[in-house]
């Protein structure tokens, strides 16, 4: 690693390497040198294989928002000026480092009126953006119905054991792939537009200061064009739940409604101008929708031995997709309380 060090323009002699593994994908290490920190990431070029237009993308996106004088990632770049250093076929990227904390599930209904007006914010800062200045990093990202072919096609090869063991779960997916099409059909339709979204703003990506107040989004990766509901969504994901996606016990795994009110109020107040009535109506839909988007995601890679979302067990992606999944039909159970909420909210805008 120090020879990749090397090559970056960082103050300093780098005294200390720790790892950071909160995400399920890149490899994030914090460098110290002296008083100064730094992150340095190994791209994962199995889930990102174009590095150069991921770049491309965060350059755009950083600038975007430090000209708005918002507070964003801000990449350090190489000794000779690029934004990467590839080595032996690997390919690396620094940022300096945010003094912050992160949150991997919320207890304080604060936060989420924080979580909730950050996305919203970001939304918005991007709103004037167009999206087709960004590449298409992973294409059909939250694309539902590529997910659940995928899926399906995945069960062609996967062994009997693994399908006796997951009957249940698989039963469940493949009895939902009608709804896997609805937002997809929506956007063919033109009726849901897409816009620059974020596509990953669950909590832990969302960095805050000592006093609990949001700074910034971070892993802009995935920032691309899509559906604003699967942002919407994919942080009530993480937001409106008991315990993370890493809750093994379900019994202690349930959907806050009282969180959800307060995400969507706070939301709203900030963003209402800019969605369509589509987009509300199918709102509330959409969050039972990424709950199950997330598991197929998890329980695919369980059946294809654990190779896109980073494990510590060869279970792990599939008690995360039992988790996910568990929510998914809590949602489904519960769409009139929850439309309720959202209505009640819509009708005092
Ligand atoms: C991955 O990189 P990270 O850990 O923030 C994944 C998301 C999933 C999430 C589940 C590029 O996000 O789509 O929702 O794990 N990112 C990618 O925790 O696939
Ligand atoms: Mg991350």
């Amino acid at each position: 690693m120090q020879k990749i060090i090397k090559e970056f323009e960082f103050n300093g002699a780098i005294v200390e390497i720790m790892e950071n593994s909160l995400g399920l994908i890149n490899n994030t290490y914090v460098l110290r040198s002296g008083s100064e920190k730094f992150i340095l990431q190994k791209i994962n070029t199995n889930v990102f294989n174009n590095p150069i237009q991921l770049m491309e993308n965060i350059y755009l996106i950083t600038n975007h928002i430090n000209n708005l004088n918002k507070i964003s990632l801000e990449i350090i770049k190489n000794k000779q000026g690029s934004l990467l250093v590839e080595s032996d076929g690997d390919f690396w990227r620094a940022f300096k480092f945010i003094k912050s904390q992160v949150f991997l599930k919320i207890d304080d209904s604060s936060l989420i009126i924080e979580c909730a007006n950050c996305l919203a914010n970001f939304h918005k800062d991007f709103s004037v953006f167009p999206f087709k200045k960004l590449h298409t990093v992973i294409p059909n990202f939250h694309n539902t119905p590529v997910i659940f072919d995928r899926f399906k096609e995945m069960l062609l090869h996967t062994s009997e054991s693994n399908k006796i063991e997951c009957v249940s779960q698989i039963n469940y997916v493949l009895s939902k792939e009608n709804d896997c099409k609805i937002i997809h059909n929506l956007i063919l339709k033109k009726e849901i537009p897409l816009r620059v979204c974020h596509n990953d703003p669950k909590i832990s990506n969302i960095l805050f200061d000592s006093k609990k107040k949001a700074i910034c989004l971070i892993d802009l990766d995935t920032v691309m064009s899509g559906t604003i509901l699967s942002d919407i969504s994919d942080a009530i994901r993480t937001c409106c739940v008991s315990q993370s996606e890493e809750e093994i016990d379900l019994e202690k795994v349930f959907f806050k409604f009282d969180y959800f009110e307060i995400f969507i109020k706070s939301y709203l107040k900030v963003n209402y101008d800019n969605l369509n009535k589509i987009e509300l109506s199918n709102l509330v839909f959409s969050v039972e929708l990424i709950f199950l988007e997330q598991g197929i995601r998890f329980l695919s890679d369980y059946f294809n031995g654990n190779k896109y979302f980073k494990v510590n067990h060869q279970k792990h992606n599939l008690l995360r997709a039992n988790n996910q999944l568990k929510l998914s039909k809590e949602i489904r159970n519960n769409r009139s309380k929850l439309q309720k909420i959202l209505d009640n909210i819509i009708h005092n805008f």
